[in-house]
């Protein structure tokens, strides 16, 4: 297939005023019938009338009530039409019950539901199917379902059918339809200039005992967007209904968001803390697209960081407001290195605005939202918090209505502060991850900082320009007091110094605080200083990083057979673990581990190839020296994590419970799982079973609980894709495939289910030492069921493909099994144009 190109952009021929549209519900044969006005766009380069479609079996066709042949052509149908308005009306015929691919119109559970971005409203009729065409849709829905749902307000309805009109325009691609058996949680909302909005929560019978808390989540969110960005709800109606075969977490359709079952169901029974807070995220996040995604949309999808890095920003704000600013944005940049720099650092690196795709849907990366979220906030630390808010008012009063880009963007920043982005613009336009190479002088009293970047070159990039990059710099002194406080230094020459005067003693750095900037550092330091920051750093980020730097070094030295600071860092460790001045949930992210991936990138990077095995061994091992080590202090501190009042998902007791689980994991390598055990026996809350049922299956004593928790779980499937995921990504790296093989033969497993599929593999491809093994097992298997999947499920085959994009880090065996696997997908006949691009890509 051939890729589509930024520069070849062009306005659309015709526009649209208004859209009709009529459903004829049938699980095998709905109808779709569509009126719709056009008129010439007095912009458009062109005359031709072309009209997306795909999968349709077209009834009839009219132009003004007239019949028309509509000649096929690559991707959908032109007419000749007139040159002034006209009426397009058509009837077609589609298949939901047959849509296995969860796009466009299908069923799932026995209820009728549309997912349309990024394309697929073309597969339920004919129709300008580009975000650049907005328009008002009324849509009538007829059937005998007994709820019967569409974007917009209800406006008439009646026996067997209801209509809906959505008066704000709208691209085709946030469109939704749902009918089915299903109940709703009731609430409602005041918006800040006094109007009542209804809020609907709908679920399947049997769910409604798990809306509680995403209805709060929701009216949250509302009232934040209105305090901190001006921004009011706009229909009379807020909608969210739950979906269970859906194949990303949500979708901020006008009025009618569609939400995976797991991305807004939950209980303190069936849901972890991390549920809980992703729940809040997620919700927040299709919110908040109402104004930066829906009321201002975007041109083409080259600018879908326009609408997701911007929204991913908004509703990371909201959580860090919400929550722990600095346990937020730790756990914020984890996923960003976990995800994006893995992207970045492969052959699956591309722009946050790309010059070109394949497939848009391949295109809904971490670069384009995390690292987006990233460029947004580097632009607020740039321009001050009021520059940023001038921005973002300009912005919404100069594009409400309309389809921008990213440009459009930038421009309202310098316009509303004055400041020449040309610059900055590189961080939408070059891929990869900057590396900043730190040195420092010391000379009586005067203290230099030379940073100098440069970014690998990538696929289809080799030489990339100096990025401005905002370098947050404060200096502590010997006795770990600040001398300077937090500056943001500008970097914008591919090598800088900065000078510091003034100072009694030579100061200690600490360098990029709050990560004010997606880059990796790179500075030469001893254990001593790093622990010196874990102990004295008013900067919870590098607090927290200094921290995970040292178990970083400590790893790969015992890997490399280099330098093991393992004192300094059992130490260190130790010291932050009695700081009870610090925050739990800090103290339990300080305690984590770092990923056996994160490490084979970072031996990757320090020019090494990583071996998996070697990886999870020094893992293991660092893990039981800390248990030993920290042995005295868990008695103590277990005790105080208790959690004494009736669960409640707050940061506060979800901090508790985190730390108490760390703790937990160190004490099941010192008793063999006695503590787990009775804590799984004990548990009221999904937090505590399920972080117990982990600490069971590392200590090999799991088989009762597991045979427990699946009868006790087995209607619930929320709770049982977590049943699926924790055996595979506990699962011991020589037993992981078989572990794989064996829950797919469970008559729960069904690859149909995102969730379920996702469950098991997801969690494969998150086991490097299991997915790695030296035979090629992991690839093969993999290979197998990928393979299996595209003819049902080509994005989600797509996106699992991502397991394989970190071949180049690995030996030439394992290299050569994965170009086996890789080439072996590419020959299936039929392959979809996502998995084939994303495997394409990958294979380089
Ligand atoms: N905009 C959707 C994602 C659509 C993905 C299409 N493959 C959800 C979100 O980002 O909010
Ligand atoms: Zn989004």
């Amino acid at each position: 297939p051939q890729p589509i190109y930024l520069s070849d952009y062009t306005p659309p021929e015709y526009l649209v005023d208004q859209v009709e549209l009529t459903f004829r519900l049938a699980p095998s044969a709905t109808r779709v019938i569509s009126k719709i006005r056009f008129r010439p766009n007095p912009e458009a380069v062109s005359k031709r009338f072309f009209l997306h479609g795909e999968g349709l079996a077209t009834i009839s066709s009219t132009i003004d009530g007239a019949p028309v042949t509509p000649r096929e052509v690559e991707g959908g149908i032109e007419v000749d039409a007139p040159d002034a308005p006209f009426t397009w009306e058509a009837e077609v015929e589609i298949d939901p019950k047959a849509n296995t691919a969860l796009e466009g119109l299908y069923m799932s559970n026995g209820m009728y539901c549309t997912q349309c971005e990024a394309e697929g409203f073309r597969k339920i009729t004919w129709y300008p199917d580009r975000p650049d065409v907005m328009a008002p849709f009324t849509v009538r829905i007829e059937g005998d379902e007994p709820v019967m749902l569409s974007n917009g307000n209800p406006t008439a309805s009646g026996d067997g059918w209801r209509e809906w009109t959505d008066p704000w325009p709208k691209p085709a691609y946030l469109f939704a339809l749902v009918a089915g058996d299903l109940v709703a949680r009731e609430d409602s909302f005041t918006t800040m200039s006094g109007k009542h909005v209804d809020l609907r929560l709908w679920v399947r019978p049997g769910d409604e005992g798990k809306t509680a808390f995403g209805m709060e989540a929701l009216k949250k969110s509302m009232k934040w967007d209105e305090e901190v960005y001006g921004r009011e709800y706009d229909l009379d109606i807020f909608q969210i209904v739950a979906v269970s075969d859906f194949n990303m977490g949500a979708m901020e359709n006008k009025g009618l968001n569609i939400f995976n079952t797991s991305a807004v169901l939950c209980s303190p029974e069936t849901s972890t803390d991390a549920n809980f807070e992703r729940i809040e995220a997620i919700i927040a996040h299709e919110y908040f697209h109402n104004w930066t995604g829906n009321r201002i949309t975007c041109r083409d999808w080259f600018q879908l960081s326009l609408k997701e890095g911007l929204t991913v920003f908004r509703d990371q704000q909201f959580s860090a407001d919400m929550r722990s600013p600095s346990v937020c944005r730790i756990s914020d940049v984890l996923s960003l290195r976990g995800r994006q720099f893995r992207e970045d650092n492969g052959p699956l690196a591309h722009q946050v605005q790309p010059d070109s795709f394949v497939e848009i849907n391949n295109f809904y990366t971490a670069t384009i939202y995390e690292k987006g979220a990233e460029v947004i906030r580097m632009l607020k630390t740039l321009v001050g918090d009021d520059g940023y808010r001038k921005a973002l008012d300009l912005y919404f009063e100069r594009h409400d209505g309309q389809a921008c880009t990213i440009d459009d963007w930038l421009k309202v920043f310098e316009d509303a502060t004055g400041r020449d982005l040309s610059q900055f613009r590189r961080w939408y336009k070059q891929a990869g991850t900057p590396r900043l190479k730190v040195t420092e002088t010391w000379d009586d009293g005067t203290y230099q900082l030379t940073f100098t970047q440069t970014t690998p070159p990538t696929p289809g990039q080799a030489v990339k320009e100096p990025q401005v990059i905002p370098i947050a710099v404060g200096l502590l002194g010997p006795n770990g007091d600040e001398v300077r406080e937090t500056q943001v230094l500008e970097m914008t020459e591919g090598t800088q110094t900065f000078t510091f005067e003034g100072l009694s003693a030579r100061p200690v750095p600490s360098i990029l605080r709050g990560f004010s900037a997606p880059v990796i550092v790179e500075r030469e330091t001893t254990p001593d200083e790093r622990a010196f920051l874990l102990a004295h750093d008013t900067d919870e980020f590098n607090r927290w990083e200094a921290g995970r730097s040292l178990a970083k070094e400590v790893l790969t030295g015992m890997i490399t057979g280099g330098d093991a600071p393992q004192a300094a860092y059992l130490d260190a460790l130790a010291t932050m673990l009695r700081d009870d001045s610090a925050d739990p949930a800090f103290r339990a992210l300080a305690l984590q581990m770092p990923g056996e991936d994160d490490i084979a990138q970072t031996l990757f990077d320090a020019g090494m190839t990583p071996d998996p095995d070697a990886i999870h061994e020094a893992c293991e091992t660092l893990k039981q020296a800390r248990a030993e080590y920290l042995q005295d202090l868990l008695p103590r501190l277990s005790a105080d994590m208790t959690v004494s009042e009736p669960f409640e998902p707050n940061a506060e007791q979800a901090g508790k419970r985190a730390l108490g689980l760390q703790l937990l994991k160190l004490a099941t390598r010192l008793d063999g799982g006695k503590a787990a055990q009775a804590q799984y026996e004990a548990a009221d809350n999904m937090t505590h079973s399920l972080g117990a049922l982990a600490c069971l299956l590392d200590a090999g004593k799991a088989d009762a609980a597991l045979a427990e928790f699946r009868e006790r779980w087995k209607n619930d499937a929320l709770v049982m894709d977590k049943w699926f995921m924790l055996q595979v990504s506990h699962a011991a790296p020589a037993e992981a495939a078989a572990t794989v093989e064996r829950l797919t033969k469970d008559p729960a497993f069904t690859m149909k289910n995102p969730n379920r599929f996702r469950s098991v593999f997801g969690a494969f491809a998150g086991n490097p030492a299991g997915f790695h093994q030296k035979d090629g097992s992991g690839y093969a298997l993999l290979a197998d069921w990928l393979i299996r999947l595209d003819p049902i499920n080509p994005q989600i085959t797509a996106r699992m493909s991502g397991a394989f994009e970190t071949w180049k880090r690995y030996d030439a065996d394992r290299q050569d099994l994965i170009a086996g696997e890789l080439d072996r997908i590419l020959a299936t006949p039929g392959l979809s144009r996502d998995t084939a691009e994303m495997v394409g890509r990958i294979r380089g």
